[in-house]
């Protein structure tokens, strides 16, 4: 038996073994609906990287480039339909008796997809938040301002996303956490496993005794602490496993 079919039946088996399971997902999983992933070469625009705007310090000096940046992604949203990937992770979910769904994505496409228990790590493009109050709205009722200000106090609105430097929503942290605590898998699909600290929920899960199983096209740092990597593009194998799991 080819390797990989071996790795797929041992994914399977401790899929259908498991009845409490979690997901993490990265920016490939989306990268199969045409959104460009974080680090890829998407991962620029106009000569900046997506991870020296995605920062506090540049929203201070460049508020209007910053939103310039998020108006253009929000934008290359439109029209982008969750695939083949996300649409198995809802049918994993169906199955699972405790399923929790973590992504660091945040481009709804996992609801989209019909996933009930995501957890949105990074925040959603879906919506700004004022920088000062309470305020929030969907980021599509925007002012038309370079930089939108706040109907309620005038502050600056912003993209309610996390950035770095910034802590991950407290919420989602705790529901996080308890997922690492229960799983018995975790899939960690289209992930470089680079950025905290959802990178250490795989290493800690499988420190914990979960099996995690990783979908990628290459190795990445989480594949030292997976019982088995599927390498392929994740709207191929995802549907696969989950096919085949009982
Ligand atoms: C925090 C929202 C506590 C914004 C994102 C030094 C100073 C300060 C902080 C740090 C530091 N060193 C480390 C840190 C922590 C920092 C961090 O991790 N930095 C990294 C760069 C080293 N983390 C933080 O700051 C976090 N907060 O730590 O709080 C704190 C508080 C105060 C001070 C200090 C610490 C906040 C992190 C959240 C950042 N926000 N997104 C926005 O989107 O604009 S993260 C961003 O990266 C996206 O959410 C993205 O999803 C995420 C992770 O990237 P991936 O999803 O993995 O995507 P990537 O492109 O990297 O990889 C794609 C993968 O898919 C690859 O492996 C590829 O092979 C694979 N792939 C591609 N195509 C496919 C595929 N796989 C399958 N199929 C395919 N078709
Ligand atoms: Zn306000």
């Amino acid at each position: 038996m080819r390797d990989d079919e071996r790795d797929l039946r041992l994914a399977v088996q401790l899929l259908n073994d498991a009845a409490r399971v979690a997901v993490l997902t990265g920016a490939g999983v989306s990268a199969e609906s045409g959104v460009p992933t974080f680090r890829g070469a998407g991962g620029f625009w106009r000569g900046r990287s997506a991870v020296e705007l995605a920062t506090p310090g540049a929203f201070r000096s460049d508020p209007a480039g910053v939103w310039e940046f998020y108006r253009f992604r929000i934008g290359a949203l439109a029209g982008v339909t969750p695939n083949e990937g996300h649409r198995s992770l809802v049918t994993l979910e169906r199955r699972c008796e405790r399923f929790w769904l973590i992504t660091q994505n945040v481009d709804g496409l996992h609801r989209a997809a019909g996933s009930e228990n995501v957890i949105e790590l990074h925040g959603s493009l879906a919506r700004a938040r004022c920088t000062s109050c309470s305020y929030d709205c969907r980021t599509d009722d925007l002012p038309d301002e370079a930089v939108p200000s706040c109907p309620r106090c005038g502050d600056r609105l912003r993209p309610a996303v996390v950035w770095f430097g910034e802590s991950l929503p407290e919420p989602a942290v705790r529901s996080a956490e308890e997922a690492v605590r229960e799983c018995q898998v975790m899939v960690v699909a289209g992930t470089s496993g680079v950025v905290e600290p959802a990178a250490s929920l795989a290493h800690r899960a499988g420190a914990r005794g979960a099996a995690v199983v990783e979908v990628n096209l290459e190795e990445t740092p989480i594949s030292r602490v997976a019982r088995v990597s599927l390498l392929g593009p994740s709207g191929v194998v995802l549907p696969r496993l989950v096919g085949l799991v009982d």
